[in-house]
């Protein structure tokens, strides 16, 4: 759904920054109280007819609301159970007891665009262009992939920059993601550095640079929503996929279809979909999210709340360790024995132990932990928990890697919302 005067913004946004001025533009008139409800006439009957039907509670409805029928239908078809946060551009995550799968299910993985995905693409005529700094610049086609390298399945984690962000006080800008950024599907396709030592790398190139399809929100063509890169050092890493397929299926078109890199360990904006082209640069890469302060964090502890110099930021490099209770829905009741499952990830690192609390944080118990199925997968572990007697609980999980970084309770602030890998706590009654 398109709104005309703030063709950059989505449903969310608009209403969320101009209430007023967005009931008007979508409903033909301005609200002049801040409830809805006093919403009459044209307005009210064009929402009931783009809901279908009269709305006998419309009077509830507060100012800037948007209903549920609207968005969610359309664009996430082929999802199950993400929560909508924003629909132009598409956002959408999975509650965390969703992602309790070994393996993230496409249904469950979420969604994060920066424009707007390209439409009816054709895998058979696809082609990526790798250039810049190589010896022999190449154009490939899926087949040419699949026909010239060898292929690779590999379970990889990705989890965006901003997961986490809906806990920053003060609050940072962007999407609202709680828990659910993040997922592990099982991804097919070709190493990348396969693909860059076949073009042969120059020796002074230095940087990525990963372009895709999709098109900018406004709409200007050969505008780039988004261009990101990586040190050379990390794209000739052993675990970075340029893939065509998720789950051993042709990739979900909001996830990337027909071919998209797949980069564990780093945000998931380096993990182009819709991809393209690679090029290879002497440079640090300058495109649109690599500058400024996208995907940058200070670089030095700062206090909620400080306002930091653009000097003093720097590009976020490996995700921070991390873990997930995916086995129970918060506020649950449950018995007075579960086991209790969840994953860990610890960026380009091994996680080395989890442990569980159910006495806030007082004493800790060592659970089970798996390998990673492969480098680059996030690991999976669970253990049994006895309740004393009934009554609140809350189950709190700590990760630790193998570098002795641990999740910490209090979060560390930043300006943009990043890295947010605070313990997560569910909260439980044994009835
Ligand atoms: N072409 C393109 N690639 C993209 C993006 C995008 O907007 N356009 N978003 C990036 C971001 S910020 C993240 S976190 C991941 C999310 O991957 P997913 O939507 O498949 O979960 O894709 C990355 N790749
Ligand atoms: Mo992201």
């Amino acid at each position: 759904m398109t709104i005309s005067k703030e063709p950059e913004k989505g449903l969310y946004e608009f209403f969320e920054s101009n209430p007023k001025e967005a009931d008007k533009e979508f409903f033909g008139r301005e609200t002049n109280a801040d409830r809805r409800g006093f919403l009459k006439g044209a307005g009210l009957a064009t929402m009931g007819a783009m809901v279908g039907s009269t709305i006998p509670f419309h009077q509830n409805m507060p100012a800037g609301f948007i209903p549920a029928a609207f968005a969610s239908e359309d664009v996430l078809v082929g999802k199950d159970g993400l929560t909508l946060l924003n629909d132009r551009p598409v956002n959408a995550e999975t509650p965390a007891h969703l992602l309790n799968d070994l393996i993230t299910p496409t249904s469950r993985h979420f969604i994060r665009n920066n424009g707007i995905p390209p439409e009816n693409v054709n895998p058979e005529t696809w082609e990526l262009t790798i250039d810049g700094l190589v010896k022999t610049p190449l154009k490939l086609s899926i087949a040419d992939l699949k026909k010239n390298f060898k292929t690779h399945t590999l379970a990889l984690a990705i989890e965006c920059g901003g997961n986490g962000r809906s806990s920053f006080d003060p609050p940072a800008k962007g999407n609202q993601w709680t828990l659910g950024a993040v997922a592990c599907s099982e991804w097919t396709g070709v190493k990348l550095k396969d693909v860059l030592e076949k073009a042969g790398v120059k020796s002074n190139a230095i940087y990525t640079a990963h372009e895709g399809a999709d098109a900018h929100l406004s709409g200007k063509p050969g505008k780039l929503p988004i261009s990101r890169g990586m040190p050379i050092e990390k794209a000739m890493t052993d675990n970075i996929l340029i893939a065509w397929a998720q789950n051993g299926a042709p990739i979900h078109p909001n996830n990337g279809a027909p071919l998209r890199l797949v980069v564990p360990g780093w945000p998931g904006s380096l993990s182009h979909k819709w991809l393209n082209r690679i090029y290879l640069r002497d440079v640090e890469h300058d495109g649109p999210k690599m500058t400024g302060t996208a995907y940058r964090v200070p670089k030095y502890p700062v206090a909620p709340g400080t306002k930091v110099d653009k000097k003093d930021f720097e590009i976020i490099e490996r995700m921070p360790v991390k873990s997930l209770i995916t086995s129970h829905k918060t506020g649950s009741k449950i018995g007075k024995e579960i086991e209790v499952k969840g994953h860990a990830w610890s960026g380009d690192r091994k996680i080395k132990t989890v442990e569980i609390s159910i006495d806030f944080g007082t004493t800790w118990q060592k659970v089970k932990l798996n390998d990673p199925i492969n480098d680059g997968a996030w690991q999976n572990w669970s253990g049994k928990v006895k309740f004393p007697q009934a009554g609140y609980y809350e189950v709190w999980a700590r990760a630790t890697d193998d570098a002795g970084d641990q999740q910490p309770f209090a979060l560390a602030w930043n300006p943009k919302g990043y890295l947010n890998n605070t313990l997560h706590r569910v909260a439980l009654t044994v009835a």
